[in-house]
C-alpha cells in the first residue's frame, strides 16, 4: 500500500551490525527508539544483546517461547535473553569450554531480571532427571532468598542490589545442571542502620514484620508495625505500592526449606534479624561523668532473649550487650556508634553465613568433570544527592566492569588482529583505564591514600585526608575538589566533597563523616566490639591492617581472574526513564548510556570484523569430515587443511581471512552453514554405521 511503513520502518532492524548508517549516533538512537515503542526490548551488536527496560510485564517469557527459542540458530529469530542464553549453552557444550555472561547497566537497568530469565531458561530447558530436579529448583530459589537479604528500595530502583553477585551454573557432560555457586560482594551494610528519605532496609526486615505468622512475632518479641523499629523508617516509606512484603515472605519460607535450611537454622535466622530491629531501638542515656548509660531494657531483655542459645552467628551480638552494660566506659555518642557498627556487623556476618549455606546447598556432590556458565549481576552505577563510601565502592566496581569489556572486546580484539596479520582500521575508543588508576593505583591512588590514613597515627581527619587527596590528584583529569580550579565540571562543590569524573557521569562524593568514622573504628582496635566487628585488624598489630576499601579492590580483582579464564559475553542493559515507567522512553538519558557503555565503539569494531574465530587445528578438528582430502586424516599443517577444506565448501574471499595461527569469519551465517553442514554429515555418518553394523548380523 502506498504510503504504508515497510516492517523495516516501524520496528527497525534487530542487529545493529546491519545498519546502513552505522557510524551515525542519530541512526542507532532511531533504531532502539523504534524497537522500544512496539515493544521490542532486545537488539543485538553481533552477539552483544542490547536491552531497555520496558518497566513492564510483556509475556516474552513463558514456556512456549523458551521452547521456541531451545536449539535455534542466534540469528534465526528476533533478539532475546534467551537467544543468548541457549547459545552461551551450546557452545559451551559443543566446545567443552567455561563461559561468563556480564550483565551492566545503570540501576535499575533490568540486570537482576535478565540474569533470572537466564537461569529459569537453564532451569527449564536443560535435561534433567528428578534427582538434578532438586538441584535445579534450589538454583532457582536461592534467587528470592539472596533478594530479600540482599536488595533494597532505593530512589533508582524499587528491587536495587545491594550486594554484588556472581553465580557459577555447573553443567554435566550431559549438560544438565547438577550444581551452583555463589560468590556474593561487600553488601551495603550501612543500610541496616540508615536509609536515606525515600529508601528503605533491605526487603527480609519488612517481610517479618508484615509477613511474619503472629506466633513467630510473639517469640521474637516483634510488633507487627514497622513504624515501632527505627531501623524500617528512617526513609519514611516502609510500604511501597510495587512490593509485596507478606507475599514474598511466603516465597522466602519456602525457598528456606527447599534449599535445605533446617528449622534451627530458619529460627536462628529469624532471631537474628528480630535482634537487629530491637538493637536499633536501643536509646543511650549520660551518667553525670558523661559515660553512656542504657535506657532500654525492654529492648535488652528481647536482645538476650531472641539470643539466648549459643551459636557461632550470635555470639557478637551477646558478647556486646555484654560489653554495652558492664564494661563499656563509652560516651553515648560512642554507644550509639558502637550499637550501629554491632548491627551492621552482625547483618554482614549473617548475609556471609547465608551464602555459605545455599553454597552448601548448591554443592555438586559427584566429582565428575564439568564445565560452567557464570551470570554476573552486580550493582548498577547509581548518583544519588549525596554519595558517600558505599557508592564510591559500587561506582568503582562497574568502572572495573568498564575495564573488563573494553579490555576483551574493544582493546584485545583490535590487537588480535594486529597479532594476526588482518588488515585492519583502528577504532578509537575511551579507555576508562585512567579512572580505575585514580582510584586503585598502588601507593598513589585514592583507595591507597584512604589506607594510609587510616593507619596513620597521628589524628587523620576528613579534611587532612582530603589534602592529601588534593596534593596527590592535583591536575588529574578525573579528580576535582573545590580548591582545585574547578573548570572542568558545572556543579561548585563544597568543602569535604571531592568529585569523580567516571565513564557513565560525574558523582560527587562527601567525606564529611564518613571517613573520620573510618579513622575512628581502625584506630579504637584496643576496644574489643570494634575489634569483633572488625575482624580485619589483627589484634597483635602485626599484620597490616586492610581497610574495606582494600578488602573490595582485591575481591574484584579476585574476580577479574575467574572471569578471564572464561569465554565472555555480553548483555548491555539501558534504562530508559528516570520514572521507573512504562512506554516512556528518554532520549537524553539512553543516549548518554549509549555513549558511556561504549556501543558505538563496540559496534564499528563489531562490524569491520570477524563474528568467529578460531585456532586453525581447532576448526580442522570439528569440520574436517567436510572435505574428502582432510577427512580422516589431514597430513600437512593446520592452516594448509583448513585451506583446502574451506575451498571444498566454496567460501568467498570476503567471507573469512586466514591469520597467523586462526581462521577468522565474517558473517556468523556463514558458520550456521558450515554448523549445519556438519550435523548433517555427523547422522549420515551415523546412519552408515548403524547400516554396517546390522549388515554383521
Ligand atoms: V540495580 O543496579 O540492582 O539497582 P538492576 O538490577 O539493573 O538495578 P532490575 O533488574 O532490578 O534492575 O530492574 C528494575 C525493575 O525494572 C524490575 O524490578 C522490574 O520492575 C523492571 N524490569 C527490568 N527488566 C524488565 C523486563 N525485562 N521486563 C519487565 C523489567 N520489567
Ligand atoms: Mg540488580
Amino acid at each position: 500500500m502506498e504510503g504504508s511503513l515497510t516492517a523495516r520502518d516501524r520496528v527497525g532492524i534487530q542487529d545493529f551490525v546491519l545498519l546502513d548508517a552505522y557510524t551515525s549516533e542519530t541512526a542507532f538512537m532511531d533504531n532502539l527508539r523504534k524497537r522500544f515503542n512496539e515493544n521490542l526490548i532486545y537488539t543485538y551488536i553481533g552477539t552483544l544483546l542490547v536491552s531497555v527496560n520496558p518497566y513492564k510485564e510483556l509475556g516474552i517469557y513463558t514456556k512456549k517461547q523458551m521452547d521456541i527459542y531451545m536449539g535455534v540458530n542466534f540469528f534465526e529469530l528476533p533478539p532475546h535473553i534467551f537467544a543468548l542464553a541457549d547459545n552461551v549453552y551450546r557452545t559451551m557444550i559443543s566446545e567443552t569450554s567455561n563461559h561468563f555472561i556480564l550483565i551492566s547497566g545503570e540501576s535499575g537497568a533490568g540486570k537482576t531480571e535478565a540474569s533470572k530469565k537466564v537461569l529459569q531458561f537453564y532451569a527449564v530447558c536443560c535435561p534433567s532427571t528428578r534427582l538434578l530436579d532438586n538441584v535445579r529448583d534450589r538454583l532457582l530459589l536461592s534467587n528470592p532468598v539472596l533478594e530479600a537479604f540482599g536488595n533494597a528500595k532505593t530512589l533508582k530502583n524499587d528491587n536495587s542490589s545491594r550486594f554484588g553477585k556472581y553465580m557459577d551454573i555447573q553443567f554435566d557432560h550431559q549438560g544438565a545442571a547438577v550444581g551452583g555457586h555463589v560468590l556474593s560482594y561487600l553488601l551495603e551494610k550501612s543500610r541496616v542502620v540508615h536509609q536515606n528519605h525515600g529508601e528503605r532496609n533491605f526487603h527480609i526486615f519488612y517481610q517479618l514484620v508484615e509477613g511474619g505468622e503472629d506466633e513467630l512475632l510473639r517469640w521474637l518479641g516483634l510488633e507487627r508495625n514497622c513504624q515501632n523499629y527505627r531501623f524500617l523508617i528512617q526513609g519514611e516509606c516502609a510500604k511501597v505500592s510495587s512490593i509485596n512484603d507478606k507475599s514474598d515472605w511466603k516465597t522466602v519460607q519456602k525457598a528456606l526449606i527447599i534449599i535445605e535450611f533446617s528449622e534451627k537454622d530458619i529460627e536462628d535466622l529469624f532471631a537474628i534479624l528480630a535482634s537487629v530491629l530491637h538493637l536499633g531501638n536501643v536509646h543511650f542515656g549520660a551518667s553525670a561523668l558523661g559515660y553512656a548509660t542504657l535506657n532500654s531494657s525492654a529492648e535488652v531483655h528481647w536482645l538476650s532473649k531472641v539470643l539466648s542459645t549459643d551459636t557461632s552467628i550470635k555470639n557478637p551480638c551477646l558478647c556486646s550487650i555484654y560489653h554495652f552494660q558492664v564494661l563499656s566506659p563509652f560516651t553515648a555518642e560512642h554507644a550509639k556508634y558502637a550499637r550501629d557498627a554491632l548491627a551492621k556487623a552482625i547483618y554482614g556476618r549473617t548475609f556471609s553465613w547465608l551464602v555459605n549455606k545455599i553454597n552448601e546447598s548448591l554443592a555438586n556432590k559427584d566429582s565428575t568433570r564439568k564445565t560452567v556458565i557464570g551470570l554476573l549481576d552486580i550493582y548498577g552505577f547509581e548518583v544519588f544527592d549525596m554519595n558517600s563510601f558505599e557508592q564510591f565502592c559500587i561506582n568503582f566496581c562497574n568502572e572495573k566492569l568498564q575495564q573488563l569489556f573494553i579490555q576483551l572486546t574493544l582493546k584485545s580484539e583490535q590487537e588480535e588482529y594486529e597479532m594476526e596479520g588482518i588488515e585492519w582500521e583502528p577504532v578509537p575508543y575511551f579507555n576508562n583505564k585512567i579512572i580505575c588508576d585514580l582510584v586503585e593505583e598502588k601507593h598513589r591512588g585514592i583507595i591507597s591514600i584512604l589506607d594510609e590514613e587510616c593507619l596513620r597515627p597521628g589524628e587523620a581527619t576528613d579534611f587532612t585526608f582530603l589534602e592529601k587527596l588534593e596534593e596527590k590528584m592535583c591536575g588529574h583529569p578525573h579528580f576535582v575538589t573545590h580548591k582545585l580550579a574547578d573548570q572542568k565540571t558545572r556543579k561548585t562543590l563544597e568543602r569535604g566533597e571531592f568529585r569523580l569524573l567516571h565513564y557513565a557521569g560525574e558523582v560527587t562524593y562527601s567525606v564529611a563523616g564518613n571517613c573520620s568514622l573510618l579513622f575512628k573504628v581502625m584506630r579504637q582496635s584496643k576496644n574489643s566490639i570494634i575489634q569483633h566487628c572488625f575482624h580485619a585488624i589483627e589484634p597483635d598489630g602485626k599484620k597490616r591492617p586492610e581497610t574495606v576499601a582494600t578488602q573490595f579492590k582485591s575481591s574484584l580483582a579476585g574476580l577479574t581472574e575467574i572471569l578471564m579464564t572464561k569465554e565472555p559475553w555480553y548483555v548491555r542493559c539501558l534504562k530508559p526513564n528516570h520514572c521507573k515507567q512504562p512506554d516512556r522512553f528518554d532520549d537524553v538519558m539512553v543516549r548518554h548510556q549509549v555513549k558511556y557503555l561504549g556501543l558505538m565503539e563496540h559496534l564499528r569494531v563489531r562490524r569491520a570484523g570477524f563474528a568467529y574465530r578460531r585456532r586453525y587445528e581447532v576448526f580442522l578438528k570439528r569440520y574436517k569430515a567436510l572435505c574428502p582430502d582432510t577427512w580422516p586424516h589431514w597430513k600437512g599443517t593446520p592452516a594448509e587443511g583448513v585451506q583446502r577444506l574451506i575451498k571444498h565448501l566454496g567460501y568467498k574471499p570476503d567471507e573469512y581471512k586466514m591469520g597467523r595461527t586462526k581462521i577468522f569469519i565474517r558473517h556468523p551465517r556463514t558458520l550456521f552453514a558450515i554448523e549445519d553442514a556438519f550435523e548433517i554429515c555427523k547422522h549420515e555418518l551415523a546412519t552408515r554405521i548403524q547400516a554396517k553394523y546390522k549388515g554383521y548380523r
